[in-house]
């Protein structure tokens, strides 16, 4: 792993070793905002409150012990790629390798929420994990805050998971033992890990990590007003070859990389291999899975002369979205999703 940040954790998978559809516990990228807390299972609660009939808790036994459901879902952190954007932003450098999929075990949220019993007038669902500390910069709200989101009530009761197997082991201290949410089809800010509160509100909720972070400018006609993040845009990353990799000039080599989106299916995925003035579709691998990535490979007879060449991969998705290749300025420093140049040196 590529170590962002010590403390706390911040550690990216090279994404060159992208190697089958499910990312190993192990290479699986870990974005934390305060360092891990210690849970011990036998002494967690979830508190499940707000605006409910009948607030509660749930031990960790008494979650297992609930209808449980597996899913696969592609977790993209939204700042992935930042290391791409010109000028240089801040934030961590992320280069291709804050993205991961992953087959999730637990319950789902609606289970949860129909257990508590919604009032009428709810209209989100706050997710509070147990982990918190101080913000470092202005602007920021006095004293420590938890890392917490909300979801619309009707995310909230479709698909969101709250899980706590990650591809069949428990799940890992850095992926948010004993309890995370997966939302899918979003950036990975939503799905909370070390998940300690369920607070269903009366109305919409402006915190922190939606509104000063985890923001993006939306125009209307009413001029351009900030929204929290949400939903991952169609993308595609190139794992083979590297950044800077030497290939072999007059040989064939295999591209290769995965593409996702939300609520969609990947259509198809095309490759440049000379900055973009040519592309070719390449091979989709295997069949799609909802909401998780698709793997994806091309066969590239490159120059028999020495040089420089510039890759660059296209996604679209069922719905009709394409990827850009040129970077939306409203999403600030997060949602890099233009085509993202690969250069090569060929040799
Ligand atoms: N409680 C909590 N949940 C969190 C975070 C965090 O710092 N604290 N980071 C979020 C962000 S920004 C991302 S990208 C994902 C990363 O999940 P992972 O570390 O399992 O890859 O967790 C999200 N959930
Ligand atoms: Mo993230």
């Amino acid at each position: 792993m590529i170590i962002r940040e010590k403390e706390p954790a911040n550690l990216e998978m090279p994404f060159a070793n992208l190697d089958g559809f499910i990312t190993p516990n192990e290479q699986f990228y870990v974005r934390c905002h305060f360092p891990i807390p210690e849970i011990e299972a036998r002494d967690w609660r979830l508190k499940v409150e707000g605006a409910v009939e009948h607030p509660f808790e749930l031990a960790y036994n008494e979650i297992t012990r609930m209808k449980t459901r597996t899913i696969t879902a592609t977790l993209e952190c939204a700042g992935n790629s930042r290391v791409f954007l010109v000028p240089k932003v801040k934030g961590t450098q992320w280069e291709l390798g804050a993205v991961g999929n992953a087959e999730w075990t637990g319950v789902a949220l609606a289970d949860v929420l129909n257990q508590a019993g919604m009032k009428d007038n709810a209209c989100e669902v706050i997710l509070e994990g147990a982990d918190n500390g101080a913000i470092p910069e202005p602007p920021r709200p006095a004293g420590k805050i938890h890392f917490a989101r909300s979801l619309p009530k009707a995310k909230a009761m479709d698909d969101v998971l709250l899980a706590f197997k990650m591809n069949g082991e428990p799940l890992p201290a850095a992926h948010g033992f004993p309890l995370r949410a997966i939302v899918p089809g979003w950036y990975a800010m939503a799905s909370i890990k070390w998940l300690e509160r369920i607070i269903v509100t009366e109305k919409v909720f402006n915190g922190y990590y939606q509104s000063i972070d985890y923001a993006h400018w939306q125009q209307s006609e009413a001029g351009p007003a900030l929204v929290p993040i949400t939903e991952m845009q169609v993308k595609a990353e190139i794992a083979r070859p590297g950044i800077n990799e030497v290939v072999r000039a007059g040989s064939s080599y295999l591209v290769a990389g995965a593409a996702w989106t939300s609520r969609s299916e990947i259509a198809k995925v095309e490759l440049s291999t000379d900055g973009g003035a040519m592309w070719q579709v390449v091979r989709l691998i295997d069949q799609p899975v909802k909401n998780a990535w698709q793997l994806w490979e091309f066969d590239w007879k490159t120059p028999s002369e020495s040089g420089h060449c510039s890759l660059l991969a296209r996604a679209s998705d069922v719905r009709g979205r394409t990827q850009p290749d040129k970077r939306d300025a409203d999403h600030g420093t997060y949602m890099i999703n233009h085509s993202l140049p690969i250069d090569v040196e060929v040799r």
